[in-house]
C-alpha cells in the first residue's frame, strides 16, 4: 500500500513512469495502434487471450483517472474510442471487457492512465 502511494506521488512530481520510457521507446513493446496522442500495446502480464494497455502519449497530469479535469474530457473519449478501433482491429467480435484501475483500491501499478482491454475469453462478474 505505501509502495504504491509512493509510485503515485513519483508520478505526479514528474518522474517518468515505465509507460513513458515505452513511449519515448527506451522500452520496448509490442504496439498494435498508435497515432499522434495515443499509443496501444500488449500488456506485459495478459490476463485474457488479448490484452491491450492503451496510453495517452503525453500524461498531462493523467496520472489517474480521478485527476482528470476539463481540459483531458478530449483525450479521454479519444482513448475510450481508439479502444473500440482496436478491439475491431484485433478481431473481438463477441465482445471484451474495458478497465481503468484507480488508485490503491483499484489495483493501480502503473500511475499513467491507462485503459485495458480484455477479451477472446468469457469474463467473469463480480470482478475480482
Ligand atoms: P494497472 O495495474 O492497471 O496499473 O496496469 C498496469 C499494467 O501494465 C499491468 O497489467 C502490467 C502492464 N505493464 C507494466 N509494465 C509493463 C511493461 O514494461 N510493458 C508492458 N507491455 N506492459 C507493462
Amino acid at each position: 500500500r505505501a509502495a504504491a502511494q509512493n509510485l503515485a506521488k513519483q508520478a505526479e512530481a514528474g518522474v517518468p513512469t515505465i509507460f513513458d520510457k515505452i513511449v519515448k521507446k527506451e522500452i520496448p513493446c509490442t504496439s498494435v495502434y498508435e497515432d499522434e496522442k495515443v499509443l496501444a500495446f500488449r500488456d506485459i502480464n495478459p490476463q485474457a487471450p488479448t490484452h491491450i494497455v492503451i496510453i495517452p502519449k503525453d500524461r498531462d497530469g493523467l496520472t489517474q483517472l480521478s485527476k482528470a479535469e476539463e481540459r483531458h474530457k478530449e483525450i479521454l473519449g479519444h482513448l475510450m474510442y481508439v479502444a473500440t478501433v482496436v478491439a475491431k482491429d484485433l478481431g473481438l467480435k463477441d465482445g471484451f471487457r474495458i478497465v481503468i484501475n484507480d488508485g490503491v483500491n483499484g489495483c493501480q501499478s502503473v500511475y499513467h492512465l491507462h485503459i485495458h482491454l480484455l477479451g477472446g475469453r468469457q469474463m467473469k462478474w463480480p470482478p475480482g
